[in-house]
């Protein structure tokens, strides 16, 4: 479906819209979930990307408002719960086996020290917390013990997500019964991009498993990392591959590449900060009601930055000093960041 609200004025695609009967324009304009469904075309997203920086972000902002208290942030709290050593290659990760990167491979954690960093994340204010592991897909020995984590830090009150490589089936089901709410797996780049990032994994198995998360009844946590040295075009391929899941994601993570030395991608130039922003303001036009995640990346930024992030429409971080490997600003910082911006944080 062509979309009225994006073709910039004069644009020949309004002659195309002229053609379509008003009444089928007004229906689809009235029926949010209708246009939700609708698919994007990667020149759209694009198109999105080249309109001015005030009218994108101006777009980006009247769609937030739409579906969301544009003052409030959602916290997510990372915790890797089994570091390194990763048989994946995935040329940005400090996990990967295949680099040199200083990051020592350890072994699942214990249960209970997994409930009790959630603890900590909860009592610092976060309402989701995420695990992680450095795995290409769990073993078969892997499923009991995360299964008893997933149980045990729901009972704190918190959302749970994990993010633990591929997933079948049978997995995804026994995540979903353990009381999982979310399963992140991220498409990472545009399809022509992903090849030359990574060589151990295809597309297409990223996008199986997020099938299995769906069938399981799994809420879907999916997005991707910009700053790989990706064009713009395929920057708009990524949102349009996330927004045309159907449904589109309910969490979409937004990373700023974190160059780590001994990485293939280290020492790649680093994005334009206001492109990052163009980022954000797409995947919150495209996908108006997913919670869009200012994620990896925001150590790197000054608040500056991180506040036209939020006016751009992203209404989540991660949250506390430590992302899975690499750092992430202290929570003190945050708080004094959402007092100066009068930003409230989800409870
Ligand atoms: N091993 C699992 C997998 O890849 O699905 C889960 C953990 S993996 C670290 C989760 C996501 O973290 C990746 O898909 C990627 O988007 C993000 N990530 C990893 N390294 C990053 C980096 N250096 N900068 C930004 N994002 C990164
Ligand atoms: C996501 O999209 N970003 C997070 C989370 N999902 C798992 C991970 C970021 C990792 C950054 C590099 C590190 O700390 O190792
Ligand atoms: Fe492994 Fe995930 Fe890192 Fe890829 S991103 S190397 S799968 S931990």
């Amino acid at each position: 479906m062509t979309r009225p609200d994006i073709a910039p004025p004069g644009d020949p695609r309004m002659t195309t819209i002229a053609s379509i009967p008003l009444s089928d324009v007004r229906a689809a304009l009235a029926q949010p979930a209708q246009r939700a469904e609708a698919r994007w075309c990667v020149a759209e997203v694009a198109a999105l990307f080249e309109l001015p920086f005030m009218e994108l972000l101006f777009r980006a902002q009247r769609t937030h408002r739409e579906h969301f208290d544009p003052s409030e942030v959602q916290l997510s709290t990372l915790l890797s719960i089994k570091t390194g050593g990763c048989p994946e290659d995935c040329g940005y990760c400090p996990q990967s086996a295949h680099f040199d990167t200083g990051v020592a491979a350890g072994k699942l954690m214990a249960v209970q020290e997994v409930v009790e960093a959630a603890r900590a994340a909860k009592a610092n204010g976060a309402t989701r917390f995420c695990m992680g592991a450095a795995w290409r897909s769990p073993k078969a020995r892997d499923m009991v013990p995360v299964a008893e984590m997933v149980r045990e830090v729901k009972a704190l009150g918190l959302e749970t997500c994990m993010t633990l490589g591929m997933l079948d089936a049978e997995q995804a089901h026994a995540l979903e019964q353990a009381g999982l709410d979310y399963y992140n797996h991220n498409l990472d780049s545009a399809p022509d991009f992903y090849g030359s990032i990574i060589g151990t994994r295809q597309y297409q198995d990223r996008l199986d498993t997020l099938i299995n998360v769906r069938q399981a009844g799994l809420k879907v946590c999916c997005g991707g990392i910009v700053g790989m040295g990706e064009s713009r075009v395929q920057r708009a391929g990524l949102i349009a591959q996330l927004a045309n899941l159907d449904p589109y994601p309910e969490s979409v993570p937004i990373n700023n590449l974190v160059q780590v030395p001994g990485t293939p991608l280290a020492g790649t130039e680093p994005i334009d900060p206001f492109e990052f922003v163009r980022t954000i303001a797409a995947a919150r036009i495209t996908m108006p009601r997913a919670m869009v995640r200012l994620s990896a990346g925001r150590e790197q930024m000054d608040e500056a930055l991180q506040a036209l992030c939020f006016a751009a429409g992203a209404n989540s971080i991660f949250y506390g000093d430590k992302l899975l490997t690499t750092g992430n600003p202290q929570v003190e910082r945050d708080r004094a960041l959402f007092q100066r911006l009068g930003l409230r944080t989800t409870a």
